[in-house]
Order: structure tokens, then C-alpha cells, then sequence
């Protein structure tokens, strides 16, 4: 059983939002398009608490700036994706009338969750790992945003969890802190295993 996961295609990861990615609406048409190929759909959404540690502004940090956080490297972003906020909802040109469930990350506002899986210490499950399971899911096909972030930590643990795992480059865009990222990133995933198409 195949799933297509969508990640984080939410008013603030578009251009215009509080943690736009460049070109980040493009990814919107090739996930209403890829949707048609499959039976079974899921979503993420990043999902903050206001007080989120991930935010400069609640640490007093600048944006960019790296602190560490419940011990691990944490990159200080603009407030984004505040829970119950226009910036965290789903674009409203993406299709979902055919996503199946919507799987939040980032709710705890001590750690931050890249990937759909896990928070980025590994100590949480969003459930949706164990939900794929339950309906017999053992490919995924990933697309959305940000490819140097959490399309990245969530295809990397999807491959830990032991899914066949594909990425659809042209539905994805990054984030590109560093110039090189997008190219990094897609470099970790495709020797971590990943099926990138
Ligand atoms: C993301 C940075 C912070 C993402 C989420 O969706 O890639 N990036 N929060
Ligand atoms: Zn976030």
C-alpha cells in the first residue's frame, strides 16, 4: 500500500508569509496533480504554540542565529505557523478534499519537529508512523515544504521506519539558509536511501 504524505504547504511557508520559501506556491500544483495517483493522501502541519522556542522573538535571538535547545542545534525563525493563525493553514489552492487525516508537529513549545515522524529529538511520535501502519502502508511518496528541512527529517525517519520512500523534486522547495542546502539535503536523502523523482 502506497501513501502520498504533503508537508507543511501552510500560508507561512509561502511568498508573502512569515517564513516564505522562494517559489514555495509552486509545489501546490504538483501536489493536486500527484494526489490523482494515489488512494491514499495524508498531510503535515506545523503547529506552534505562540511561546514556541523555535522563535527568535521568544529567545531573544535574531533570526538565523543557532542556540541549543533540550540539547540540540536549534536555528532561531521568525514566529511562523502559530496555531489557529491564517500562516498555519493549509494553502487554500491546495486540494484536500482527498487528504485523509492531518498530522501535527511542533505542538511542544521546548522542542522543535522537523519531521512528520518525530520531534527533532526523537522523543515523540505524531502518530503518523504508527497510523501508516495500521493501513498497511509500506511506500511513501513525499512533496512539499521546506526540502532542507522537514521534507528532508521526514523522508530521512521515514526510511528509519522502514518505508520505501520517494521524493518528488519538483513538488519540493527549500528553505535555503545556506546557499547549498537544497542540494545538500537532497544529496542526504538520496544516500540515506531515498528515491528521489
Ligand atoms: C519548517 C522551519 C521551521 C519546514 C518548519 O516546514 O520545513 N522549517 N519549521
Ligand atoms: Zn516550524
Amino acid at each position: 500500500m502506497q501513501a502520498l504524505i504533503i508537508i507543511d504547504v501552510q500560508n507561512d511557508f509561502l511568498p508573502g508569509g512569515a517564513l516564505a520559501v522562494t517559489g514555495g506556491d509552486q509545489v501546490i500544483a504538483v501536489a493536486n496533480e500527484e494526489q490523482k495517483r494515489f488512494s491514499l493522501v495524508v498531510a503535515t502541519q506545523d503547529w506552534h504554540p505562540k511561546d514556541h522556542k523555535s522563535f527568535a522573538v521568544n529567545n531573544d535571538r535574531k533570526v538565523g542565529e543557532v542556540i541549543e535547545l533540550e540539547g540540540l542545534a536549534q536555528v532561531m525563525w521568525p514566529a511562523h505557523c502559530v496555531q489557529n493563525t491564517k500562516g498555519a493553514e493549509l494553502a487554500a489552492a491546495l486540494d484536500q478534499k482527498g487528504i485523509e487525516k492531518i498530522f501535527h508537529k511542533g505542538t511542544n513549545p521546548s522542542i522543535d519537529s522537523y519531521s512528520g515522524f518525530f520531534d527533532n529529538g526523537h522523543r515523540q511520535a505524531t502518530g503518523l508512523g504508527a497510523w501508516l501502519q495500521a493501513r498497511g502502508v509500506d511506500r511513501v511518496t513525499l512533496l512539499g515544504l521546506a526540502t532542507d528541512y522537514c521534507v528532508k527529517f521526514t523522508a530521512l525517519d521515514a526510511v528509519k521506519l522502514g518505508f520505501e520512500t520517494e521524493v518528488v523534486v519538483r513538488g519540493c522547495r527549500g528553505v535555503e539558509l545556506q546557499q547549498g542546502d537544497v542540494e545538500r539535503a537532497l544529496s542526504e536523502m538520496r544516500a540515506a536511501g531515498v528515491r528521489l523523482i
